[in-house]
């Protein structure tokens, strides 16, 4: 062996230099990745001095924000290094789903097999359509008491409630272009590149091309008034994207992350609070990524139908309680028994929750 390759050796056994692909306890024992970080950021960064009406203001319909300082995930963290991860759900199986933009493959494995066997750095070559993603459609059964050590980000949009999507990916992979409605994403572990562009301004890319493939082949070719809002996160910022922007990642490293999805919980405000919730519902990637909890009014509200006809829908379930409210009022002035009301006041909510479900 040469005198370079024995010292390299040596500076590597002393800790002094890195292989290409190692782990260190900072990384929670996870891979960290070659992919080369970009350091310009062109989102713009927020400390904990930003207040909450501060945020609705200058972010929360316009533009995104990164968040740091905002909260404290050190313990959630220490939980989801390799170890601890694969000795509490080493059996539970987890759904992995193909990483492009329309077609969308679901598969189940054990989070064993896809930590051992799966998670690798993404293969150039392959598309996006043959890759698969661990990220979202978690089982709340199993993964429940782990999101329950998660601090989300403080702030809240009117009428929306908190759904998380958890993920671990490897190097280069990531999601493409998609959108949906307002989060928050936090890496736990790694670095994870992020590209957005408002909601009017549709991004060039191939739907079953990854975002690394983006990156290296469409990237360098926008002019720069083209260019995406861009930044890589690490571990202990949060990104807020608003509604309807459009966004691709791309994890440097083998990454930890989770997102805090801002469903609609009542429709109303969210119709008259968001700007673009008149458009109608999720790009397909976004249909697929955003947890639908139980709610009718969330999955409404998530589906690409959902648009003008459910705010009508809901607009008519509101009048109609409001006129059963006026009308229960005049039976017990007049002294009337109301079951008969009772019951069709319950026949119509489900008429029109069923009206709502079938856009589903
Ligand atoms: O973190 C990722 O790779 C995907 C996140 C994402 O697309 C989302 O939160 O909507």
């Amino acid at each position: 062996m040469s005198v370079a390759g024995r010292l390299l050796l040596l500076l590597m056994s002393l800790g002094w230099a890195r292989p290409a692909a190692c782990t260190d306890p900072a990384s929670g024992g996870w891979l960290l990745g070659t992919v080369p970080e970009e350091q310009r950021c062109t989102v713009e960064r927020a400390d904990a001095s930003l207040t909450y009406p501060l945020f609705l203001q200058r972010f929360a319909f316009s533009r995104p924000v990164i968040l740091q300082g905002f909260t404290d995930n050190s313990a959630f963290r220490a939980l989801c290094t390799r170890e601890k991860l694969l000795a509490a759900f080493g059996s539970s199986p987890v759904r992995l789903s193909t990483a492009n933009t329309y077609s969308y493959r679901k598969v189940d494995v054990p989070f064993t097999e896809y930590v051992e066997q799966l998670l690798e750095p993404q293969d150039p070559g392959r598309l996006g359509s043959d890759t698969l993603y661990f990220f979202g459609d978690n089982n709340l059964t199993e993964w429940g008491p782990l999101f329950q050590q998660y601090v989300p980000p403080p702030f809240r949009l009117p009428g929306t409630s908190l759904a998380y999507s958890f993920g671990i990916a490897g190097s280069g992979s990531g999601v493409p272009f998609h959108w949906h409605g307002p989060g928050f994403s936090e890496v736990i572990f790694g670095r994870k590149r992020w590209f957005l562009y408002p909601p009017e301004k549709t991004p060039h890319f191939h739907p079953n091309e990854t975002t690394l493939a983006w990156l290296h082949h469409t990237y360098p070719t926008l002019p720069p008034a083209e260019r995406p809002l861009e930044c890589t996160l690490r571990p202990g910022e949060v990104l807020y994207f608003p509604d309807h922007w459009w966004h691709a990642t791309l994890n440097l490293d083998t990454s930890v992350f989770i997102s805090t999805f801002l469903g609609c919980s009542a429709v109303v405000p969210c119709v008259l609070l968001h700007p673009h919730r008149h458009r109608s519902g999720l790009s397909p990637r976004g249909q697929a990524l955003v947890p639908r909890p139980g709610s009718p009014w969330l999955s409404a509200m998530n589906h690409p139908s959902f648009g003008f006809s459910t705010f009508i829908a809901e607009v008519i379930l509101f009048s109609y309680i409001y006129f059963l409210s006026c009308h229960f009022q005049r039976c017990s002035e007049a002294r009337q028994p109301p079951e008969h009301l009772e019951a069709r006041s319950s026949a119509g909510l489900v008429v029109i929750l069923l009206f709502v479900k079938g856009f589903q």
